[in-house]
């Protein structure tokens, strides 16, 4: 089997073995080690000058790193990736920014990552690049005469054209885009709106039969791929770990009190402002739950340097210290936020502990969240869960109760009705639930995504041709189908 190289803006600081490592990163680490491999991004690590790829062994895995300089970092970084992109890809175009400085630095650390990883390239390897950091990182690799087959996942939503259209080079990102051989979404919606971007836009031409796409002078398959998570080993986590002293600590203060879970990185796109409203709503609308229900928010911070994030931290705080000045007892607090990360099975187990997930961003991927929340309950006592139609979890989640995050009393009312959801229908849902969780578990996503990739692989006679073509600077490419 050829080998497979994984790229990713970070790479996945796993340790083996460790518990806290997230679902995701278990997920390809096992491909790697099934095939051998090279897991290759940056080190995390802002350096003087950026130096190659640091190397470290471990069985059959390679972890390559590289540092960046504090230029690269503050233009494709915190910049054009998640000053530009991110909110965009989020529908939030008014959070977005563009600067060309930033835009170049993005391309300029593109092409050089993508140097980088070249030196340690083998003829038959694949390689499958992460998320919205890296669109434009098959192209740099094509300049470069590499002609391996290259697969790109993308974690966030991509939005409709209109919306893409408004960051300036949308086109050059697309036609970069195209470079890849296989272009995999959270959700049919994400791909249709990258179809219909590339089909009305750009005149490409897309087969529904095979799911291959010729478009600026190119041959690529284009899939939906919802990832998934490992939910039976996550079961077992929350039922171990609950036991633990600070689940046991939470079960205590709350003495009878109903729970709320709600767990995401502190980012706008997650809706927590509205969702700290829907709650006040129900406490407003419905004043037998004062003192009987708790909102229970983990939020750790993230991208604090970037200043749309310092905003929604303030405005946050401020939310949960008003809504608790106005309804708090001396014994019960509505809202405890906590800014801070707590480990992984810990959460799982703080999930089982509660009656409500509540889960409820603006717009995302899919939010793995959701689908943890679910599969850590009791199957003889589940939790209900609340979750946005903004989530590409949603598609997955039939037994969820399902939202309008900007409809604050259809929220509230949500809450309610999961508060008191009686027994056998909570039960139903989690089995309707717990079964789709099953069949697309990690590993269904992982091998479906590299299944398509190595049929690519396999109708190699393309690549080379396509690499010439690229390297002259023409669109004039066609590629044979890959088989789908
Ligand atoms: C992107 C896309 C897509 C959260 N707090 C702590 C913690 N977490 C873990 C959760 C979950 C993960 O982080 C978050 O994943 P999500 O999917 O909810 O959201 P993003 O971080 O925005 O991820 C998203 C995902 O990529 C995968 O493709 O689903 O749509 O935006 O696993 O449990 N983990 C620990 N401590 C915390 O305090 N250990």
């Amino acid at each position: 089997m050829s080998r497979l190289i994984v790229v990713s803006n970070r790479v996945a600081p796993i340790q083996e073995g460790k518990p806290s490592a997230g679902g995701l990163a278990i997920g390809v680490l096992d491909a790697l080690k099934e095939s051998g491999g090279v897991w290759f991004g940056w080190s995390g690590e802002i350096v003087g000058e950026s130096g190659a790829p640091v190397l470290e062994n471990s069985g059959k895995v390679t972890y390559a790193t590289v540092g960046l300089t504090r230029r690269d970092y503050d233009q494709y970084y915190r910049g054009f990736s998640n000053a530009t992109l991110w909110p965009t890809f989020h529908y939030r175009n008014d959070l977005s920014r563009f600067d060309r400085e930033e835009y170049a630095g993005y391309m300029r650390v593109n092409a050089s990552l993508a140097a980088k990883l070249k030196t340690l390239l083998k003829p038959d390897d694949i390689i499958w690049v992460h998320d919205y950091h890296m669109l434009p990182f098959a192209q740099e690799l094509r300049k470069l005469g590499v002609a391996n087959p290259i697969g790109f996942f993308l974690h966030i939503p991509f939005p409709v054209p209109e919306i893409m259209r408004t960051v300036p080079p949308h086109e050059e990102l697309i036609a970069a885009m195209c470079q890849y051989d296989v272009v995999g979404f959270q959700t049919d919606n994400d791909k249709q709106s990258f179809l219909d971007y590339v089909v009305r836009t750009s005149r490409g031409h897309y087969n529904d039969d095979d799911g291959m796409l010729q478009a600026f002078g190119r041959m690529l398959k284009v899939g939906a791929y919802p990832i998934g998570i490992y939910p039976d080993a996550i079961a077992k986590a929350a039922e171990q770990f609950g036991n633990r002293k600070p689940v046991k600590t939470l079960r205590d203060s709350m003495r009878g009190r109903k729970l709320i879970m709600s767990v995401d990185r502190l980012d706008y796109s997650k809706g927590l402002v509205e969702r700290f409203q829907a709650f006040e709503r129900l406490l407003l609308n419905a004043p037998g739950w004062h003192g009987r229900v708790s909102l229970v928010q983990i939020a750790p911070p993230t991208r604090s340097d970037v200043q749309t994030y310092q905003r929604i931290r303030q405005t946050l705080e401020g939310e949960a210290g008003r809504i608790n000045g106005r309804f708090a007892q001396l014994d019960w607090t509505p809202i405890q936020y906590l800014n801070r990360k707590y480990e992984r099975n810990l959460l799982m187990a703080l999930f089982r502990l509660s009656q409500v997930g509540y889960v409820t961003p603006l717009r995302d991927g899919m939010n793995l969240v959701a689908k943890e929340y679910v599969a850590s309950q009791d199957p003889a006592d589940p939790g209900a869960l609340v979750l946005s139609q903004f989530a590409g979890a949603a598609d997955q989640l039939p037994g969820a109760l399902v939202v309008n995050p900007f409809d604050l009393s259809q929220m509230s009312e949500a809450l309610e009705r999961a508060l008191s959801m009686p027994l056998a229908e909570r039960q139903a849902r989690h089995a309707d639930m717990m079964a789709p969780l099953r069949e697309n578990n990690l590993s269904v996503w992982r091998d479906s995504f590299l299944s398509d990739l190595r049929s690519v692989a396999t109708a190699t006679s393309v690549t080379e041709k396509t690499v010439q073509t690229v390297k002259q600077g023409t669109t004039e490419a066609k590629r044979p189908a890959a088989k789908a």
